[in-house]
């Protein structure tokens, strides 16, 4: 997963293309005055002249350089103290306009500087790749001069760009001396908007939302309604016959703040003939399509499991398996262990998200779920997935789990038990193809985190493999026993934080002794070893209870509770119990409290919608703990919510659904302009954690704080461990 430091990452993927200057002289001496802002056009730029006397609006960011700006006598000064390595070492931005496709702009300023120089203008997207929309190269001099750019947005409509002025190093240049340089008066106008191509994203939000999959026969189906004005009644259409097979009442008003608006409900469970449907009052107009049908979640179980596949490294993906997403190998050299010139074979696993990282901690939890699904309904998985396995006489779905497990293995240092945090470049890829990543492999070091996940995971493998492959199963119970005396010998856990000069995924949970549990309970189960019992009854504490990467504790009590009762500590089970059963009815409280019945709460964290998956999941676990039909109901809410019962009217796996995203963070899809199927995004981040996001989605309520737009790497990006909730949540619908 990305995060912050992306940004500096991936500036380093702008190059400057030089075009024909456009400059016209003046011999005034004072800056100001020379270009004429027009003041009958509209101004896209804000602070301009910089007669507010300060930078607002205006953004700095430096990269191996060193400057200073600040606004002196209405006009913009930057300090160039240390022009650095690149042309974008130094750099002035300003965000928060909009260039409309097929529309001609034109941007004027007024600059001189200390010392003769080149620099750069851009304008360019504000994320993925930061290629330019249009960019040109200027002369300095000591002279002001007026300068103008004049360019056709010739790509898609981009609300949020970045206009980049570039005071680093040019191209192919010594560093330059310390200097200064000066701006004023910016424009930004639309010249010609006659060729505009209007933007094709249309509302698409709905007034009646409902499962755009759709639902059972027998389900409860309940459409959410939304507006100030809403009718009395609703009809449900079966839109192959127009005939209205149902109406129903709208019922009970919410006030829906973290969406913020008012909902409505109906209930059409009475419509329980196979079949497609919409529904529609008089003012709300239409839902979208949706069928009833048993077989609606076929295809979707089977992709969001193949998607695990498709995120497979360090092997070829044939054409014949994974379509458009084969690729030759990848990451495949050796990798350097962080600060040693040692290197070793990491080679394998799964990709962790839209970057091409391997974590151990996020891949742990992917397999723990893999594994609770197969459990929990071991004939729902099949040996046909169409994976190199598939026919094998093996599940798939256990095929898949062991080939992270086979390089986690490869991530424990043999002789210490202990387990590395994960495995990357540097720094993020640019938006590449996994075999075009080529930068060095860098192991991060060994982490308490990764050695409490592993020693877990692995102790469940040893469990579920030990009929199918007893020489597997061994190996991964020793390298469990290995990781967890590793932990067992320390005398505090400590958090895992970047080494310096790396700045992908962190991963950077500081809590450790839920995963210390979470190992102690798997090892115990499948051994009886009384140690293993002594740690957890000494260490079990309700903190950290849940079935996030950070917070594992719902996996060691789960487990707990499903070993032998005369093998468990009585007291100690009840209370795990307790536990369980009481989390689980927070997250029916919540459900009941929120107008699209989910468990979420008032805030939409980064990846919100694993959090809706994890609490399906939790419920259908405490199911099968304390059966309570209330628990299944709210499951099965949370899912309908991921498939389109939302503020967004969309189903947040891709390629399901009537709307679902199509412009994912994913480097793959973006490599070759086609979504993968069977991703579950993140959904609404009410951090506005990107730039894109922060942009689009400022003035909007925590659950609509969501955007289709590879640039919005906090909304739209996937992982494996969001599909794989969603995995065990669908398999327990
Ligand atoms: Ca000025
Ligand atoms: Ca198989
Ligand atoms: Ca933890």
């Amino acid at each position: 997963m990305e995060n912050f430091f992306k940004l500096v990452v991936v500036v380093s993927f702008v190059f400057l293309v030089a075009c024909s200057n456009n400059v016209s002289n003046s011999n005034n001496s004072s800056i100001t005055g020379n270009a004429v802002v027009d003041e009958s056009q509209e101004n896209l730029l804000i602070n301009y002249d910089f007669s507010s006397g300060n930078t607002e609006g205006w953004g700095y960011f430096e990269q191996n350089g060193s400057g200073e700006f600040s606004v002196v006598e209405e006009e913009l000064e930057v300090k160039v103290n240390d022009s650095g390595k690149e042309d974008y070492s130094v750099q002035i931005y300003q965000d928060g306009f909009l260039l409309a496709q097929g529309c001609k702009y034109e941007l004027r300023f007024d600059a001189m500087s200390t010392i003769d120089r080149s620099f750069g203008v851009r304008f360019q997207i504000n994320g993925g790749d930061y290629h330019a929309y249009s960019s040109n190269n200027y002369d300095l001099t000591s002279e002001v001069q007026t300068y103008t750019l004049e360019f056709e947005m010739k790509e898609p409509t981009d609300p949020a760009p970045r206009l980049a002025l570039n005071l680093g190093t040019p191209k192919d240049l010594e560093t330059l001396e310390a200097h200064k340089v000066y701006f004023d008066n910016f424009s930004l106008v639309l010249l010609d908007d006659s060729n505009k191509v209007e933007s094709s994203i249309e509302n698409k939000m709905k007034q009646i939302n409902i499962n755009q999959l759709g639902y059972p026969l027998d389900y409860k189906k309940i459409a959410v309604f939304r507006g100030e004005d809403v009718d009395k009644t609703f009809d449900v259409v079966n839109i192959e016959t127009n005939k209205v097979v149902y109406t129903g009442d709208i019922e009970k008003e919410f006030i829906n703040k973290t969406s913020g608006e008012t909902n409505y409900y109906g209930d059409f469970s009475n419509v329980r003939e196979k079949g497609k449907y919409i529904i529609k009052t008089e003012t709300l107009g239409n839902s979208y399509e949706f069928e009833i049908s048993n077989d609606i979640y076929e295809r979707v179980d089977y992709d969001i499991l193949k998607m695990l596949y498709l995120q497979r490294c360090g092997v070829e993906l044939t054409s014949e398996l994974a379509g458009d997403y084969a690729h030759p190998i990848c990451h495949n050299d050796e990798a350097t262990i962080y600060g040693t010139t040692t290197k070793i074979d990491v080679s394998g696993g799964w990709h962790d998200a839209g970057d091409y990282g391997r974590y151990v901690v996020p891949g742990a939890k992917t397999v723990a779920d893999l594994f609770l699904a197969y459990q929990s309904k071991p004939d729902n998985f099949g040996d046909n997935l169409g994976i190199p396995e598939s026919s094998n006489g093996i599940a798939d779905i256990l095929d898949e789990a062991r080939f992270e497990l086979e390089w986690m293995l490869k991530m424990q240092d043999s002789e210490s038990g202990g387990v590395y945090h994960k495995v990357t470049g540097a720094n993020f890829p640019g938006t590449v193809m996994p075999q075009d990543e080529t930068s060095e492999l860098i192991v991060s070091p060994i982490s308490d985190a990764a050695t409490g996940d592993f020693a877990a995971v692995m102790a469940m493998s040893y469990d579920t493999f030990k009929s199918i492959d007893k020489d597997f199963a061994e190996k991964c119970l020793n390298s469990s026993k290995k990781a967890w005396d590793y932990l067992n010998k320390k005398s505090t856990f400590q958090g895992f934080k970047n080494p310096s000069g790396i700045v992908t995924g962190e991963y950077g949970d500081s809590t450790i002794s839920d995963e210390y549990l979470w190992a102690s309970v798997e090892l115990y189960k499948v051994t009886y070893d009384k140690k293993y019992h002594t740690e957890i009854k000494e260490n079990y504490s309700n903190k950290s209870l849940g079935l996030g990467w950070a917070d594992v504790g719902i996996y060691a009590l789960y487990d707990y509770l499903n070993i032998d009762n005369d093998k468990v500590d009585s007291e100690l089970f009840n209370k795990m119990k307790n536990d369980l059963i009481s989390a689980a009815d927070e997250a029916l409280k919540l459900s009941k409290n929120d107008g699209y019945f989910i468990s979420m709460g008032e805030e939409y964290p980064w990846g919100s919608n694993m959090t809706v998956a994890n609490k399906a999941m939790l419920l259908q676990m405490a199911n099968k703990i304390a059966e309570n039909s209330e628990y299944i109901e709210a499951a099965r809410n949370n899912i309908n919510y991921l498939f389109g019962v939302n503020p967004m009217s969309t189903s947040y796996v891709t390629g399901y659904g009537t709307i679902s995203p199509v412009s994912t963070h994913h480097r793959p899809s973006q490599s070759i302009n086609s979504t993968m199927p069977g991703m579950l995004v993140g959904g609404p981040n009410s951090n506005l954690q990107d730039p894109y996001a922060k942009s689009v989605l400022a003035n909007e309520p925590p659950a609509k704080c969501y955007v289709d737009n590879s640039q919005s790497y906090s909304c739209n990006e996937i992982t494996i461990y969001w599909n794989s909730p969603l995995i065990y949540a669908l398999t327990n619908r």
